[in-house]
């Protein structure tokens, strides 16, 4: 019997709280706007499409040390984990490793809830005995699977975190994310994280400026997500894309600086006047050393158990536990 899709919402019952959010990053004397606000609907099809791009190396390189470590990975995994695919999107990675571990179920946690129907079908469509939850959450700001996970005390869950979303967020609030998750671990609960390695300037640059211009499609695609979101009326021919690596930080920062004075309204709230030259700072993707992230694992309260990366060290999948 195909069992009947089981899709919770733990989303804020407040989503003026985001809006409040992008609009004072927007007003501050430095703006910025959280990288989150570019996963719309294109902004999805955009990320998708840098993900194929021959430039951008992260999603290439993890899923040839998934390929090649499948089975190392997964001796390493307790048996019959409920599998918490975190930003699972489409589950298309999870749907990867449902060969190699046999999850008791699979836990989708995804903001976007169109994506977690494609989740759920994905799932279900080859594997239609396998139970798969969706949850409706933007975990970066409240993680809340404690009941869920306490249906089945006996599989410990396995939080799946690929793809280097963790750079995202500055060292503290990556800290605090990874101590939820460890309080979510138990005794026997893991984390399987891919993180983005620091490397030669060239490359990560690279990473971010395309030849083809889809991560600049992708950053400027922030603007009417702003418009929509706050009724603003944003040019983006007024703007352009870059992306600097900081070697201070180990980050790439996005920006998206005016070609020339823009003035911009919000609703009937504000007025911003951006000068030419000026810039939105829209995203941080941070870059780690091995041992820097081993301490970060350190510091959330996870002893990290094993590292898998590739031959030229790009990028790092830890197995960290309590
Ligand atoms: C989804 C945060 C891992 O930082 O590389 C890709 C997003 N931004 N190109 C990254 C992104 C521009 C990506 N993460």
């Amino acid at each position: 019997a195909t069992p009947i899709p089981r899709l919770e919402n733990l989303l804020s019952p407040d989503p003026t709280g985001d809006r409040q959010n992008l609009l004072e990053g927007l007003l501050q004397p430095q703006a910025s706007i959280n990288p989150k606000f570019f996963y719309d609907d294109r902004g999805c099809e955009l990320f998708t499409r840098i993900c194929e791009l021959d430039e951008y190396y992260p999603t290439r390189t993890e899923a040839g040390i998934f390929d090649r470590h499948a089975e190392d990975i997964s001796r390493a995994l307790r048996a019959d984990p409920q599998w918490v695919d975190l930003g699972c999107g489409d589950c298309s990675k999870t749907r990867q490793w449902l060969e190699y571990v046999s999850p008791a179920r699979v836990i989708g946690v995804d903001i976007a809830g169109d994506f977690l129907h494609a989740c759920l079908a994905n799932i279900a469509d080859g594997y239609p005995e396998l139970e798969c939850v969706g949850v409706i959450s933007d975990f970066t700001r409240q993680l809340d699977l404690q009941a869920l996970l306490a249906e089945q005390p006996d599989n410990p869950p396995v939080f799946f975190y690929p793809g280097s979303s963790i750079g995202n967020f500055a060292r503290p609030e990556a800290v605090r994310l990874l101590r939820r998750i460890r309080q979510h671990c138990g005794t026997r609960g893991q984390l399987l994280i891919g993180v983005d390695l620091v490397k030669p300037l060239a490359i990560v640059e690279a990473a971010y400026n395309d030849a083809e211009g889809v991560t600049a499609a992708f950053n400027l695609n922030v603007l009417a997500v702003a418009n929509r979101l706050l009724d603003a009326n944003f040019d983006a021919s007024a703007f352009s894309h870059s992306a600097v690596y900081d070697p201070r930080n180990s980050r790439i920062e996005m920006r998206l600086t005016a070609r020339r004075t823009h003035t911009v309204r919000f609703g009937t709230s504000a007025v911003r006047q951006f000068q030419r030259g000026e810039h939105i700072i829209t995203e941080h993707s941070h870059k780690y050393t091995p041992a820097g992230f081993s301490l970060l694992l350190e510091e959330a309260g996870f002893t990290q158990r094993q590292m898998w990366t590739d031959p030229e060290y790009w990028f790092g999948v830890f197995l960290a536990e309590p």
